[in-house]
């Protein structure tokens, strides 16, 4: 299995589960001008990561098929929750994750994708940062009385530690999400996290 990746972009939280499962894999960073190679784009022709590859070709994009993929491919690493409701609290989160909060952070790593005076963009960066402090008050609040999003360790919380490393890096004001630090704590000491840092250079 080959993993595509962006050092510290949402590909970050695939590389943590294959840490978290501990099978064999590899690793390939992507340049910043290959994602709109033709190669690439045959990859991915939303020119984005994560891109997974397994040895026979077939390839898989959307990192909510990745997940649930490499928690169904790997039972035993127990990432995926415990039965059908187990597995829909995981998704929950992940889709919280995925399609409301990583949107908003689109204006705020790439205003210009946007709009193209200058003032507007950083008005336009700073409105993003204010609007994504009650997405995180709710994750915060989530996390009281648990360790992680869904109670036990699942493919959603490599998913809320990328998207906490982007908001402590940009500035979004996380003061008082107490429950948020303790976690990304957490993450910040695990063996897996660790490795997968140290393997994108973060
Ligand atoms: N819908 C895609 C979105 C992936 C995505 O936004 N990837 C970002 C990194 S976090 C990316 O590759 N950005 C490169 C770019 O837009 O130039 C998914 O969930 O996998």
């Amino acid at each position: 299995m080959k993993l595509y990746y962006l050092p510290g972009a949402c590909s970050l939280s695939d590389h943590i589960v294959l840490e978290w499962i501990g099978q064999p894999y590899e690793i390939h960073r992507v340049a910043r001008e290959e994602l709109g190679s033709p190669d690439y784009l045959r990859l991915n022709p939303s020119g984005t990561v994560p891109v997974l590859q397994e040895p026979d070709g077939w390839t898989l994009t959307e990192n909510v098929a990745i997940l649930n993929y490499l928690a169904d491919k790997f039972p035993l690493a127990g990432l995926g929750g415990e039965g059908a409701r187990g597995r829909a609290e995981v998704n929950r989160w992940l889709a919280f994750l995925n399609s409301d909060l990583h949107p908003l952070f689109k204006p705020v790593f790439r205003p210009e994708r946007f709009i193209d005076d200058e003032a507007c963009q950083e008005k336009l960066r700073a409105k993003s940062l204010q609007r994504l402090r009650p997405y995180f008050e709710r994750l915060d609040a989530q996390l009281h009385g648990r360790d992680w999003l869904t109670g036990t360790r699942s493919f959603a919380d490599p998913y809320l530690f990328v998207v906490l490393r982007w908001a402590m890096a940009k500035g979004v004001d996380l003061s008082g999400l107490d429950q948020l630090a303790r976690f990304h704590q957490r993450m910040m000491e695990d063996a897996g996290v660790k490795a997968a840092m140290q393997q994108e250079g973060l």
